[in-house]
């Protein structure tokens, strides 16, 4: 019986060296934020990354991450992107707007210009939660985001589409 060929995968390898990330940095609850943008930058320099293929975009509040991601994945420079934030539940309905529109917005980044875009923005019910997850005892989200980005950017350049050249010169010969 002929043998059963096995699926073969295709895996983002988690090495940075020569690829080009992006960060855009809330301001806005900066003891956090600073936290997660630390271990960000140190993942990506752990896996190889130089200093000078990382470059950080500061932004007042999560709201404004979207736009400045998006903005930095059309320059065509960055491999990867992170977006770091970090939002806590207010009084009032603020807190739903901001997560609503900074998650949507990242997501329609990434989708309208095929840069991966990580979305690493804390949205949490209390100050205590936040700190948990920028050091203490629930890790690292900037350290993950880290990662994450090395792991897409190294699949997209995997499951990059063929160059548009090639696209054209296969209309031509189809005409
Ligand atoms: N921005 C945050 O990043 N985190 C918050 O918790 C937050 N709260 O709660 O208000 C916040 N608001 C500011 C917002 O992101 C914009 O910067 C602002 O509305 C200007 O557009």
């Amino acid at each position: 019986m002929a043998e059963k060929r096995q699926p073969g995968k295709i895996h983002g390898e988690l090495t940075a060296r020569g690829l080009r990330f992006g960060i855009a940095a809330s301001r806005f609850n900066s003891f956090i934020t600073d936290r997660l943008l630390g271990a960000a930058v140190d993942a990506l320099e752990r896996c190889g990354a130089q200093s000078n293929d990382v470059d950080v975009v500061p932004v007042p509040g999560a709201f404004e991450l979207p736009l400045t991601a998006k903005k930095m994945a059309q320059t065509g420079k960055y491999d990867a992107l992170i977006a770091i934030g970090c939002v806590l539940r207010g009084e009032t309905a603020h807190y739903d707007y901001v997560c609503a529109e900074t998650s949507r917005g990242l997501q329609l980044a990434q989708m309208d210009t095929g840069v991966p875009v990580l979305f690493c923005v804390l949205t949490c019910d209390t100050l205590e939660q936040a700190i948990d997850r920028a050091g203490l005892k629930g890790g690292n989200k900037g350290l993950e985001a880290g990662l994450a980005a090395i792991e897409m950017a190294q699949l997209s350049r995997k499951l990059r589409p063929p160059a548009t050249v090639n696209n054209s010169a296969k209309k031509a010969r189809h005409k």
